[in-house]
């Protein structure tokens, strides 16, 4: 065992100690919340950076904190480097490290979740302990409600530990991986003030001792400290109004799902606390509340059965994408009034136009199906139609007309259902739609896309293809304001004026928001695509 004392990164700023986030004799986790500081302008997070018992205090509630203080004493296991034996250890503190000697030794580095624009689950390690990586190197893949995202080396050397699990929600800060790395000469220098280091008490050792462990995992995680800090405003806003809460506060509210501005605050200038967040929480229970809740939403909620009385059941959790799908859709579902228009469109032409196309002129593996066309020509339906490339502000008082035809197109994944956007899509050949459509298809079934591939889209088509039915009504993708679901094509008797003849009809359902659109405006946006799609030859001139 061995002790260390956590010193007060060089954050923006001072503040005074308003909340202890671990009781003594409780565990930490380097990156992990220790204490919480409050200025006059915002609270902010202290995270540890080690992993070990805090064993005692070495500041008080309310005690001024600015950098280099000391916080705590924790206790390790020791265990810093290879280099260091198991015996007596005495806390040296400040211990600056002769920078420029020490500017290579491998030392024990985390690896943390960057900023990826959110929350994510840890799908997959791409490493395990023992394993050598090079910086850039991909370690991990971690699962947003928007994107999945590889996660790279940020430095080269090999795994100690996978400090993060599968399945685990991890934000940016978060230790995902503890590795042997070179520290480079300039972290050292960074970070030597935030150093205490241990040191072997026997004497021969102590100088190389010293240098190896403030380059070792104290002075990583020293950095890891000046990463992970999160400043957070403790006035913001949320919705119109403000709360008034720290981040310690904050972070229980979002994993349990309570909006603060709803929480009465019990502290001292009705600060929100935890407790308040817990009794909160504790009150939405009550059945009385819930029985409220119903008959003000008029949504009776669906009970919950225990299945396994009836068979085998196995029960199994959803990916990110598909939690963040449903919650998706039911918002969308429950909050635009949708109406679908259904039509069906002769493309017994297009088909022979596609039948005739010669990809490798175009540089195309494979002939285009009929999704380029169509998404070809939505785009110019939206620049003629101006109402179905808007959206409806939040406040339900103005519609934003966009002047860019960005279009989604759903792509179903072995993870769920994701919609890439295709930007300018107006201003694309059939050939590049063909192209871009695949790569993105491609990317979105590697779990590749990029939340920017997934963002600003206006309108989306939705492609059942040929296992697709005859019709169905898809859910407009809000804030878009219609959707154009495409169903199978079959070949149906169509009458010529004398006799039936065979023809290929794509059944179309468009589905909108009557706030925004109505339904003559549908009319007419439904009659140029199948005006369009039935006389593609004229489309394309
Ligand atoms: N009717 C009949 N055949 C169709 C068709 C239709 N409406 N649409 C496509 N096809 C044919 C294609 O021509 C192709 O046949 P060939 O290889 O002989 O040309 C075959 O079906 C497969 O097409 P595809 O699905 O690979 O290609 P696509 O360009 O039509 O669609 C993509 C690409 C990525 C959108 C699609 O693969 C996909 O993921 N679709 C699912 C989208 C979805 O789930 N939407 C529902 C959302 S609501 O839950």
């Amino acid at each position: 065992m061995a002790t260390e004392i956590i010193l007060m990164p060089d954050a923006d700023g001072s503040g005074d100690v308003i909340e202890f986030c671990v009781e003594i004799g409780g565990q930490i986790v380097a990156g992990e919340s220790l204490i919480v500081i409050e200025s006059d302008k915002a609270s902010m997070e202290v995270p540890s950076s080690i992993e070990g018992t805090v064993v005692e205090w070495l500041v008080e509630m309310g005690d001024g904190i600015e950098k280099g203080r000391p916080l705590a004493k924790v206790e390790t296991s020791g265990v810093i480097t290879s280099d260091i034996d198991a015996g007596v250890v005495e806390v040296v503190e400040n211990s600056v490290p002769e920078s420029a000697e020490v500017a290579s030794v491998a030392s024990a580095q985390m690896v943390l979740m960057p900023d990826a624009g959110g929350k994510g689950d840890v799908i997959e390690f791409f490493v395990q302990p023992g394993d050598s990586f090079e910086e850039g190197d991909m370690l991990l893949l971690v699962e947003s409600d928007k994107a999945a995202m590889e996660i790279p080396a940020p430095f080269s050397g090999s795994v100690i530990e996978l400090v993060a699990e599968v399945g685990q929600t991890v934000e940016e800060g978060v230790v995902l991986i503890k590795a042997l790395g070179a520290v480079k000469s300039s972290s050292v220098e960074d970070a030597a003030p935030l150093a205490v280091t241990l040191v072997d008490s026997n004497a021969s050792k102590l100088a190389s001792a010293s240098k190896t462990l403030a380059s070792s995992s104290t002075i990583a995680a020293a950095s890891t400290v000046a990463v992970s800090s999160t400043v957070t405003a403790s006035l913001s806003a949320v919705g119109t109004s403000q709360v008034y809460a720290g981040p310690a506060t904050r972070k229980l509210a979002r994993e349990l799902g309570v909006d603060l501005a709803k929480v009465k605050g019990a502290g001292k200038r009705a600060r929100i606390l935890k407790e308040d967040v817990k009794q909160f929480v504790k009150q939405q229970m009550s059945p009385a509340n819930n029985a409220n809740v119903e008959v003000q939403s008029g949504i009776p909620a669906i009970p919950s059965i225990d299945f396994s009385q009836f068979g085998e059941i196995d029960t199994q959790s959803l990916s990110g994408i598909a939690k963040a799908t449903s919650a998706h859709m039911t918002r969308c579902w429950l909050n635009i009034p949708h109406v679908t228009l259904f039509d069906e469109v002769d493309i017994t032409d297009l088909d022979a136009f596609r039948a005739a196309i010669n990809p490798e002129l175009y540089g195309l593996l494979k002939k285009p199906t009929i999704l380029p066309f169509i998404i070809m020509i939505v785009a110019k339906a939206l620049r003629k139609h101006p109402q179905f490339n808007a959206s409806l502000h939040a406040d339900g008082e103005q519609i934003i007309y966009k002047d860019y035809v960005h279009i989604g197109v759903a792509v179903d994944t072995p993870a769920g259902l994701v919609v890439p956007v295709i930007r300018d899509a107006d201003k694309k050949s059939i050939s590049e739609l063909t192209l871009e459509l695949a790569e993105l298809a491609t990317k979105a079934n590697e779990r590749k896309l990029k939340v920017d591939d997934m963002q600003g889209g206006c309108f989306t088509v939705s492609s059942l293809g040929a296992s697709g039915g005859v019709g169905f009504t898809p859910i407009i993708n809000g804030p878009e304001v219609a959707i154009l679901g495409v169903a199978r094509a079959d070949i149906k008797p169509s009458w010529d004026g004398e006799a039936f003849i065979p023809r290929k009809q794509l059944p179309l359902c468009l589905s909108f928001d009557h706030r925004v659109v109505n339904g003559a405006d549908a009319g007419r946006f439904m009659a140029m695509i199948h005006q369009c799609l039935s006389k593609i030859g004229n489309t394309l001139l």
